[in-house]
């Protein structure tokens, strides 16, 4: 077996798709809080992928935005952030800082200038702690452009924010008025 950076990219997507989206697809039951059973999810994984428990701590501790979580005991992992399906990760909420950022594409500003930014399919809204990550994640839907996020007004103003443990931070929903285009 190779055990090129491309397995480990494509094992890695297959993870996210479990573990945030669809594991029904495999058969996979999450619990109320995100975690897969290990032993279950390399039995259920196609064989193609070659999942084993020590290809799955090498994907974690690799993983360039720490995707993924194991559990103490080792038995379980978890996506840290991302999810579409309804699981609560039991974050506390925090406070971010005073301006946090969000990427996206030019094609969805003028929604998002009206809507303000909404969740889609996931849990939560992600926003980024600098430029060069929001300039990252709006890369991935288009031409990038960067919304900055009045984090400190909208704290004020009684919204909650939660910080993943792979330092995403998460919000329900950020209308309008607290976002400007960064310059
Ligand atoms: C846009 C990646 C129209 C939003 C990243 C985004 C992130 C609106 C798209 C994580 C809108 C949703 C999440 C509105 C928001 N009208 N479009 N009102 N409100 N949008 O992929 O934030 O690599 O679900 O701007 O690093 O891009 O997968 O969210 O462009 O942390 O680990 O709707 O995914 O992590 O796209 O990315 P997504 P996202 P991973």
């Amino acid at each position: 077996m190779s055990n090129s950076i491309k397995d480990n990219t494509k094992r890695s997507k297959f993870l996210s798709l479990v573990l945030r989206h669809d594991p029904a697809k495999i058969g996979l039951t999450l619990d109320p809080e995100g975690w897969a059973d290990i032993a279950e999810l390399i039995k259920k994984a196609p064989p193609r992928l070659f999942l084993s428990s020590d290809v799955i701590e090498e994907i974690v501790a690799s993983s360039d935005k720490q995707r993924f979580k194991i559990s103490d005991d080792g038995c379980r992992i978890r996506a840290n952030q991302g999810h579409s399906v309804k699981i609560d990760l039991k974050l506390t909420s925090s406070t971010p800082p005073a301006v946090v950022y969000h990427g996206t594409a030019t094609r969805f500003v003028d929604a998002i200038m009206k809507e303000g930014l909404q969740p889609g399919s996931r849990n939560h809204v992600h926003l980024s702690l600098d430029l060069q990550t929001a300039t990252k994640v709006g890369k991935r839907h288009g031409k990038p452009v960067i919304l900055t996020v009045d984090a400190q007004q909208m704290v004020a103003d009684g919204f909650e924010f939660f910080l993943s443990e792979n330092n995403v931070w998460l919000t329900a929903h950020v209308p309008p008025i607290y976002l400007r285009l960064a310059e």
